[in-house]
């Protein structure tokens, strides 16, 4: 952990499920950085394989000369002790630091699985969704395979993930009360979550809340709305609709910038 990025000879390489909230968490982080890396894509459940290679299970997993990162947040936490002094994702100021580490806990904890959970119910069942949302970008041998390991892939994907129409309303209500939380902070003005700059707590609040607002500007393609059910869409109109909504989608118009 003591090396510094002057040591890094290789980009770092970043191992995803391209449509991962948490891998995307990661992916903002490097790019926020300005860190130079390769992506690595994979499917469930080649993921795995790639994974179990460098000690790890989940996606997103970070390789570099320094060491091997298997968590998005112990991810972030390493990128910003390389980072430079001016570009820090947690604030130095003890009790702000202390705020964006506390939220960014609360968002990877429980907004990140209601989202997944919520979002996967609603089009689980629609071969044609998953196949793009789960292929993109993967190897050509892995979208081949796709038909035939997807049904056994969604039917443990659904139990791992306690996918089922109760839990569903229960994520609905989580995803409702952690924005309503949100809201609560930007209702003074602020521009940022924590402190007068982007932060940890930003990043993290919007990569786990993207799958219910869908902005524009993230890097894995959306599906069109034409292809998903209505009560979806209306869905994810009414979660733009909100303060916290709309803070999602300026911070991801300024993702890139
Ligand atoms: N706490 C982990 C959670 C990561 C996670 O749940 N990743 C999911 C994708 S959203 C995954 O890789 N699932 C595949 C598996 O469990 O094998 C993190 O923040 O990195």
């Amino acid at each position: 952990m003591n090396k510094t990025i002057e040591t890094q000879t290789k980009p770092f390489r970043l191992i995803t499920i391209p449509v991962s909230h948490y891998c995307e968490k990661a992916r903002w982080a490097l790019t926020k950085l300005k860190f130079t890396y390769v992506e690595q894509p994979h499917t469930l459940p080649f993921h795995l394989l790639a994974t179990g290679r460098v000690g790890g299970k989940t996606t997103p997993v970070l390789i570099t000369e320094t060491g091997v990162f298997i968590d998005s947040t112990d991810i972030l936490r390493y990128l910003d002790s390389i980072a430079p002094d001016n570009a820090k994702l947690y604030p130095t100021d003890p009790d702000q630091h202390r705020e964006v580490e506390e939220l960014e806990d609360l968002f990877n904890s429980q907004l990140g699985p209601a989202t997944r959970r919520w979002g996967y119910f609603q089009v689980m069942n629609s071969y044609k969704i998953m196949q793009s949302r789960w292929c993109q970008g993967v190897p050509f041998f892995e979208r081949a395979l796709f038909p035939i390991v997807f049904p056994v892939t969604r039917s443990l994907a659904k139990r791992k993930l306690n996918i089922n129409p109760e839990s569903a309303e229960q994520a609905y209500e989580k995803i409702k009360s952690i924005f309503e939380q949100v809201n609560e902070l930007l209702a003074d003005g602020r521009i940022y979550l924590v402190g007068d700059s982007f932060s940890a707590a930003d990043l993290t609040f919007a990569a786990l809340a993207a799958p219910v607002v869908q902005p524009p500007q993230h890097p894995m393609q959306r599906v069109s709305y034409k292809e998903l059910p209505p009560n979806l869409v209306s869905e994810i109109n009414a979660f733009r609709e909100t303060a916290a909504g709309k803070f999602v989608l300026r911070l991801y118009r300024d993702r890139n910038s």
